[in-house]
């Protein structure tokens, strides 16, 4: 009796065994690259520490990420220009640095054009997000989702920075980006472009005053150390996106690609509750270190009258299709 029993697990261990061995067959063994400019503690993190943990599960470990942080294994763009070379997987970086590639991403730098999470989500999460995606395919790039940094406030060393006059004189450090070179250069700041992984450094020898990120990144970057001021603006809302590269997707399976993409979403969630969680905490943080000056709705009016110009001149470029998909969808959610 007690053998039999015993012969019946068994067999019913082996069993399962195998049905769960054939349904791996069809994962191969890979380790992704995945490359941040943010360091681990950022909340993007605790979006891919999701996806190693649903790789894990889906494909029994033979999907692995190796990530890597605080751009160790360098910056965005490279790293981007690597994934459409086909020599590295994945990145998450901001839109921003990418419109040399896909220009109707500058769409996303347009000064003050979310108002809020639920505007953003809205509009990545829906038809609109699907538009940009097709256009960074095309160019070698597979958006597995749309990530948050959040909103983008203004730091720098040098005066407090609460109306738009204020800006004049302050020299700030923009993302390698036409449209937010031209926004603050129309504020009246002296604009220089510069690559993520250098902003610490000209920030602490004062090569430059000032930088402009989101909270959570300043905190985590540790850009507080070498700031002052602290202004909020809420200038942009520059989404990460979670890129893999379309000429090593195109190597992989259907139900591995089916898991990566699963797996990103998943990381979706739990990056975005994580960032949006830590926003306000990071802004008490830095209060403990730095002045911080709020910035009143109709300040933050009269700055967006004042880059109204860098619309004017910006929309032709980034091509007023791409920039119609995200007003309409604006509209849309704003209940228009
Ligand atoms: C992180 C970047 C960064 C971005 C920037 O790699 O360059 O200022 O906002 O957070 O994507």
């Amino acid at each position: 009796m007690l053998f039999r029993r015993t012969l019946m697990t068994a067999a019913l261990v082996a069993g399962g065994l195998l049905a769960s061995t054939g349904a791996l067959a069809q994962f191969a063994e890979r380790t992704i690259k995945f490359t941040n400019g943010v360091n681990e503690d950022h909340p993007v993190g605790v979006g891919v520490k999701k996806m190693q943990e649903v790789l894990a599960a889906k494909t029994g470990g033979k999907m692995k990420i190796a990530a890597f942080w605080g751009g160790a294994a360098g910056g965005d763009l490279p790293a981007t220009q690597a994934l459409r070379a086909g020599t590295q997987e994945m990145v998450c970086t901001s839109s921003s640095p990418l419109v040399g590639i896909v220009k109707e991403l500058g769409a996303f730098d347009l000064p003050f054009l979310f108002a809020n999470e639920k505007e953003a989500d809205a509009v990545l999460d829906g038809p609109a997000g699907e538009y940009f995606n097709k256009k960074l395919e095309a160019a070698g790039l597979v958006n597995l989702a749309y990530w948050e940094n959040g909103f983008r406030n203004l730091t720098n060393s040098k005066k407090p920075v609460a109306k738009a006059e204020d800006f004049e004189g302050v020299k700030l450090r923009v993302m390698q980006n036409n449209i937010f070179l031209d926004s603050f250069k129309t504020l009246g700041a002296n604009a220089v472009p510069m690559a993520f992984g250098e902003v610490f450094t000209a920030l602490e020898t004062r090569t430059i005053d000032g930088q402009e990120n989101p909270f959570v990144t300043i905190e985590t970057s540790k850009f507080s150390e070498v700031q002052k001021y602290l202004s909020v603006t809420r200038h942009a809302y520059t989404p990460f996106l979670v890129l893999y590269s379309k000429k090593l997707w195109d190597q992989l399976n259907p139900q591995e690609q089916a898991v990566l993409r699963e797996a990103a979403r998943e990381g979706q969630k739990v990056q975005r509750a994580a960032n949006r969680a830590l926003n306000e905490k990071s802004l008490a943080n830095l209060r403990k270190t730095m002045t911080v000056n709020e910035v009143s709705a109709a300040e933050q009016k009269r700055m967006l009258e004042k880059v109204k110009p860098v619309y004017d001149k910006n929309v032709p470029n980034i091509g007023t299709e791409a920039v119609g998909v995200v007003t309409d969808a604006l509209k849309k959610v704003r209940g228009g």
